[in-house]
């Protein structure tokens, strides 16, 4: 039987294990990314790995989250950011040089090589044909010292496309409509390969809007076959020598098919408060919006943008609506200015802001109260928009730009009849702007010996984990519902830029759930720590899901969390989890879950000696007598990684023995 792509191109990059769905395997990663929010930790983990320079073939540093400046503490991590990657080998994306996925698709993506990214959207990579896969920073950093990255091979689902997108219908309701049939719960070992005629049809950045969103899946990686199109993008990005044609084995067989017909598709929106809730444009027509922002690593690029400019040329913004336009990367963002869309943007009343992830993580531009803001980023999780009780909708750009004309929402098929508006068909550019002027090239190995790394003060060096104890004496802290996100766990915002310092960060953890006026979860957390007693949390199905902040882990670590105890886990949670040396426990009899409570003071009696070499383990309640058995599901390289409190530490013995 022939092979998918995804399959092919793990088989060729792997170095441990066998190729077979459910089954670990270690594979080389040729390519890394990291970004300034999760960038300072791994980077800091990286450096105390005793590596000098990095041992892929190419690792890029970005700065595109922390953009704000408001006090040292940004600054502070540019300047370590940029400083560490002259020293270690790495390219340097300086801030203002746009989000990293755009930039990196643009500049540096390859077909069938491996990317791993300390970013949940790391996948954006998958529009251009590589298997790009999301991490914590600290798996990151393991592969920037050249240690290869563990993953379960994951089962296929072919997604067929047919047919071709209608006018102002987009590629961001391909991904919305896959999210309304398979939500973002229960994907956890797959995978998503796009093929078919209709695959054929879509322009790179439209594969990668779709591939980004796979993240909101849950699914490992999502990918694209490289065909004439990557070509032309490759072309126009004057890197044809990175072009390879790749497709999946014409016998290949998927685990599950899927198909879509483009030409049946309508604008689709994802309603508040999760990316899939997903209702038709048209169900919700007629819903008055205050704000509409056009930006993130899902929807920016140049022809997105282009579009944009176009129906708002000769039009302005609706008096209500509040328009905020953030442009993926400084090409788009320049090509913009020099063919005069921008001017065109500005005359209509947009807010023109930073090149960077601003809006979608928080940064600003936060809705007021009651408000429906239209965005057209990746995530509406509850508050992620800064402000508490948010009504965020997520949508692709051509309805979103139609919303700030009319103020509501509006399907942008009927506005175009009732307005006369034509679709403005954007082609591809034959050559884009290049300039790479803000991509620091690292220093040559001479010159970087006697370089010096710039570490502010307010960049503070993670504490390691402490090593796992024979008998689990604990108490649950938090009992939660189902799909809780990183940003329920550790929330960005205004929060973000306490990146670099894990004791002040960790004073936020599980902040949405704090009630003023009574201890916060992280004063109860140290409480129960200066007794010796480990923090337990206990949650309920898909815990972890979204972003890959390693701080969701490494800041309850630092408050002494040692188990978490759910139905299931999110893929790169449970990774950080098992990293930072908290075990990662699954209810074997869900129904388990209802018979606990927050308080309940549990005892594993032999941790070590379950996580050594067995599958379950057994959880008693000694108040009453109530015992459960919770499964582990740990490859052997997991349990060696807790029995060495972590991943640190296990690379370090690793690397010495
Ligand atoms: C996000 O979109 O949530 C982020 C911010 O990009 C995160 C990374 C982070 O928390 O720094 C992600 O997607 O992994
Ligand atoms: Fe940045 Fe938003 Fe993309 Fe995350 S999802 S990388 S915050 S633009």
């Amino acid at each position: 039987m022939g092979k998918t792509l995804i399959h092919k191109i793990l088989e060729a990059h792997l170095v441990a294990g066998r190729m077979a769905p459910g089954q670990e395997i270690g594979i080389r990663i040729d390519q890394t990314l990291t970004q300034d929010a999760t960038g300072t930790t791994a980077f800091l983990l990286f450096e105390s790995m005793g590596v000098p320079r990095v041992r892929t073939d190419l690792s890029v540093s970005y700065v595109d989250h922390n953009m704000a400046g408001f006090g040292p503490e940004n600054h502070n991590d540019h300047l370590y950011l940029q400083t560490v990657a002259a020293k270690s080998g790495v390219y340097h994306s300086r801030a203002g040089n746009g989000i990293c996925h755009q930039v990196h698709l643009e500049r540096f993506g390859k077909p069938g090589a491996t990317l791993l990214g300390s970013d949940s959207h790391t996948p954006t990579g998958g529009g251009i044909g590589m298997v790009a896969i999301g991490a914590g920073g600290l798996d990151v950093a393991v592969a920037m010292a050249g240690g290869p990255f563990y993953l379960t091979c994951p089962k296929v689902l072919g997604v067929k496309l047919t047919g071709r997108l209608s006018d102002w219908v987009a590629a961001k309701d391909v991904i919305l409509k896959l999210l309304s049939i398979l939500s973002t719960k229960g994907n956890v070992g797959w995978a998503v390969e796009y093929f078919g005629p209709g695959a054929r049809t879509l322009s790179v950045p439209q594969r990668a809007t779709i591939t980004n969103m796979g993240a909101e899946l849950g699914v490992t990686t999502s990918l694209f076959g490289s065909d004439e199109q990557t070509r032309a993008f490759l072309i126009a990005q004057r890197r044809q020598k990175d072009y390879l044609p790749l497709q999946a084995d014409a016998d290949s067989e998927y685990d599950r098919v899927i198909e879509i017909d483009l030409s049946q598709l309508e604008p689709l929106a994802a309603c508040p408060s999760s990316p899939d809730n997903v209702k038709t444009v048209r169900e919700i027509a007629g819903t008055k919006v205050g704000q509409v922002a056009i930006g993130s690593c899902t929807n920016s690029s140049y022809t997105d943008l282009m579009m944009v400019a176009q129906v708002l040329k000769g039009r302005r913004v609706h008096p209500m609506v509040e328009l905020g336009i953030s442009p993926g990367s400084r090409e788009v963002l320049n090509m913009l200015a020099r063919n005069g869309a921008l001017a065109d943007l500005i005359a209509a009343g947009a807010r023109i802001l930073e090149s960077g992830c601003g809006p979608c993580i928080g940064q600003g531009f936060s809705p007021a109260d009651d408000v429906v803001s239209l965005r057209t980023f990746n995530r509406n999780f509850a508050g992620r928009t800064g402000t508490k009780g948010d009504r965020a909708y997520l949508v692709s750009p051509e309805t979103a730009v139609v919303a700030a004309l009319t103020g509501e929402i509006t399907d942008p098929r009927d506005l175009s009849e009732r307005r006369g508006i034509a679709f403005p068909t954007i082609e591809m550019p034959g050559e884009f702007h290049i300039d790479d002027s803000m991509i620091e090239p690292p220093l040559d190995e001479a010159q970087a010996r006697k370089a010096e790394v710039l570490r502010g003060r307010t960049i503070v060096v993670p504490e390691a984990p402490p090593a796992l104890q024979k008998k689990l004496d604990g108490q649950v802290l938090l009992k939660c519902g189902d799909k809780i996100t990183t940003d329920h766990i550790m929330p960005a915002g205004t929060f973000l830029k306490l990146r670099s310092n894990v004791p002040e960060y960790a004073k936020v953890v599980f902040n949405c759930f704090n009630e003023p006026g009574s201890p916060t979860f992280a004063e109860r957390a140290l409480a129960l720590k200066s007794k010796g007693i480990a923090g337990i949390i206990v949650a309920g199905e898909s815990y972890g899901q979204g972003s890959s902040r390693e701080h969701a882990a490494l800041c309850p670590m630092y408050l002494g969390v040692r188990a978490v105890i759910a139905k299931t886990i999110e893929r790169i949670h449970r990774a950080n989890l098992i990293n930072f040396c908290i075990v990662p426990i699954r209810f074997a009899d869900p129904a388990d879950y209802d018979r606990l409570e927050a308080g309940d003071a549990l005892v594993i009696d032999d941790l070590i000696g379950a996580v050594r070499n067995a599958q379950t383990v057994r959880v008693a309640r000694p108040s009453d007598g109530f015992q459960f058995v919770g499964n582990l599901e740990l490859s052997s390289r997991d349990r060696e990684v807790l029995l060495t409190a972590g991943l640190l530490s296990y690379t370090r013995e690793k690397a010495h023995a």
